[in-house]
């Protein structure tokens, strides 16, 4: 008997005889069609079925502890893929908690698109106290690009095509589904139900830069005297790694990767200028600016950060989004539209005359990186006991060297920080962090999908109280046997372990937690590896023996205490420091 799944309404000899499709497999039918294999959720009323369905029908369903970590994945799954990554909750309680996954998502540009269960619309709108009642529809819409309920079997295909494709064409963003319980159990003739079903054709269609505007930013890098290139995570999505190497080979124009866009070329690259970040923002000239925003992580494109008294800049600004160009900052060359179109015609338009920038320049550049990396090189040899963030990472460091094909999560405050500029990629899309927001509890979402996306190991690299928001999800980990290794930074706290409660009472102070905790036991209760650390020596032979295992590994690394400042390197965001200057 073949799966209904399988059957083909113009090839089956069985549609001669009528067969009902219900809305349960309508919907995996839809997705299975879509080339969408894969399910990141959490079960229960009204999509237990539904998943044991999915399962059942050759899909990989991905069951989380809490629905969050499943947004995560999912949201990590769409940027790893360019296909919109499926998280399914349950009605109101569960969509709730997998909202977080859905606005992050939306903030980051990842596509994804989270599936949520609902009561019945007419006891809803009627606010007669329906199991888990909520008009979940009107709630999402604030946080995504687009929100769609689908009421009728006929038009599960229609919703699942539509959600699709707003996912993934344009800016790329959440998107939010409500399928109310009554609609799995509809059914629809086997023949016309797979033929209101929709393959999206094109879901992220090329979008080709004006020649005129191509004109004016090769017109502008021509005569920048000081140019830089801005690498943001738009462009490590944008899968155009080969011409964005060239462009920046070619031209000879330094660059700066934002954390997510590292590895795009390899962080040890001679035109990198992470290593003197600061230097180059500040005196640039002519800016191009690729798949990456101007907004708080780039200091709104102005101020002291980009050496404003010095005196205006120009800049280039490729983005898929048109609304995006003078958000913060005047743009002088706009250039709209896909970051593949608009990198090769800027290639095209470099011809064999192209000037590279000055030796002033490109050698200023290089000075200050090679001291920068001689200070670097310092601390990161340095073997105090207990260990620093620093002799810790330069641990991490080595491993990933090793294993560049490794995807590199991180979270924290001081260890995100240190990790982003000690910790080299060497591969476009291996390195998934806190992104936009700075959000904490990505950690075990985004590692569960680096594992089932890519098939690779996973090298998280977690602060104590980063890891916290997720560490349930090690069960998970377990469960799958996924090729996962936590790093957990253990300074006993919050920035840091060593705050006093200064009102004299017993409590900790609010950043502080459970002295030497043991983390690396929740991993044994589940069956995966845990070990504790306290000197490199060991974290390296513990990192060496999870990869090589392959098993679910939890290291936790005892760091000093008094190590790390408060907020890492964001401290200027405190409301306090704001209130001192
Ligand atoms: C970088 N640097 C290096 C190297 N790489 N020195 C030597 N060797 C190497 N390889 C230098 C770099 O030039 C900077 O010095 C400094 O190290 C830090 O580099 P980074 O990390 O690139 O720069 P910075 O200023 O921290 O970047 C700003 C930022 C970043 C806002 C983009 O901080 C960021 O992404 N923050 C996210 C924070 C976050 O989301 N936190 C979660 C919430 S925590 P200078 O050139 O001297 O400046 C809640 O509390
Ligand atoms: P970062 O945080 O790394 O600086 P951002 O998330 O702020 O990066 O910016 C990413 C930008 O890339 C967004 O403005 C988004 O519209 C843009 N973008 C995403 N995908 C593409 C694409 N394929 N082509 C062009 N622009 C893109
Ligand atoms: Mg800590």
């Amino acid at each position: 008997m073949p799966s209904i799944l399988e059957i083909k309404p113009e090839t089956d000899a069985v549609s001669e005889t009528p067969v009902l499709i219900d809305g349960f497999h309508l919907f995996l039918n839809a997705l299975k069609l879509n080339d969408i294999d894969t399910i990141f959720g959490l079960p229960g009323i009204p999509i237990t079925d539904l998943l044991r369905m999915a399962q059942a029908e050759g899909m990989r369903v991905i069951s989380f502890r809490h629905e969050q970590h499943a947004g995560n994945a999912a949201a990590a799954a769409g940027f790893l893929s360019a296909k919109p990554g499926i998280c399914m909750t349950v009605s109101a309680p569960g969509f709730l908690n997998g909202l977080t996954a859905l606005a992050n998502a939306t903030t980051n540009c990842f596509p994804m698109i989270l599936i949520s269960g609902s009561s019945e619309r007419e006891i809803v709108d009627l606010q007669q106290g329906d199991y888990e009642e909520m008009d979940q529809l009107a709630i999402a819409k604030p946080l995504c690009k687009a929100a769609f309920r689908v009421l009728r079997a006929q038009d599960i295909g229609v919703g699942i095509a539509r959600a699709i494709r707003a996912a993934v064409s344009g800016r790329p963003g959440g998107v939010y589904l409500d399928l109310p319980a009554k609609l799995f159990s509809q059914t629809l003739p086997l023949d016309a139900g797979l033929n209101s079903l929709i393959k999206v054709v094109d879901p992220a269609p090329s979008q080709l830069p004006g020649p005129d505007s191509v004109a004016r930013a090769l017109n502008l890098l021509k005569n920048a005297k000081r140019p830089l290139i801005l690498l943001g995570k738009g462009a490590a999505y944008a899968r155009a790694d080969a011409d964005i190497r060239a462009l920046v080979e070619k031209t000879g124009i330094p660059y700066l990767p934002m954390s997510m866009a590292k590895g795009l070329l390899p962080d040890t690259h001679e035109l990198s200028a992470a290593a003197t970040r600061s230097f180059v923002l500040q005196e640039a000239d002519v800016v191009l600016v690729i798949g990456a925003r101007l907004n708080w992580l780039l200091s709104h494109g102005k101020g002291k950060t980009w050496g404003q008294e010095k005196g205006p800049k120009k800049f280039i600004q490729i983005d898929i989004a048109p609304t995006e160009i003078d958000s913060n900052v005047a743009i002088d060359a706009p250039l709209v539209g896909d970051i593949g179109s608009c990198v090769s015609a800027l290639l095209t338009g470099i011809g064999g005359d192209w000037a590279k920038p000055s030796a002033d320049w490109t050698g200023a550049i290089a000075e200050r990186k090679a001291k920068n990396f001689g200070k670097m090189a310092a601390t990161l040899a340095a073997r105090p006991t207990p260990m620093s963030f620093q002799s810790a990472l330069s641990v991490v460091k080595e491993i990933v060297k090793d294993n560049p094909e490794a995807i590199v999560v991180s979270e924290g405050a001081n260890t995100l920080d240190f990790a982003r500029s000690i910790v080299d990629m060497y591969l476009p899309r291996k390195r998934l962090d806190v992104g936009t927001w700075g959000i904490m509890g990505i950690g075990m979402g985004f590692a569960v999908a680096g594992a089932v996306v890519t098939g690779q190991q996973v090298i998280a690299i977690e602060g104590d109280s980063a890891f916290g928001f997720s560490g349930m999800e090690v069960e998970t980990l377990c469960r799958y046997h996924l090729p996962v290794c936590i790093v957990v930074f253990n300074n006993n706290g919050i920035y840091k372990g060593t705050d006093q409660n200064t009102s004299g009472g017993n409590d900790l102070a609010p950043t502080v937690f459970v002295k030497n905790a043991r983390y690396e036991m929740m991993m044994q209760a589940f069956g995966g590896v845990g070990v504790y650390v306290t000197t490199t020596d060991e974290l390296h032979t513990a990192m060496v023996e999870a990869i090589a295992s392959g098993k679910p590994t939890l290291i936790n690394a005892a760091i000093d205490e008094t190590a790390g400042t408060e907020s890492g390197r964001i401290t200027n965001l405190n409301p306090a420091k704001a209130l001192k200057k």
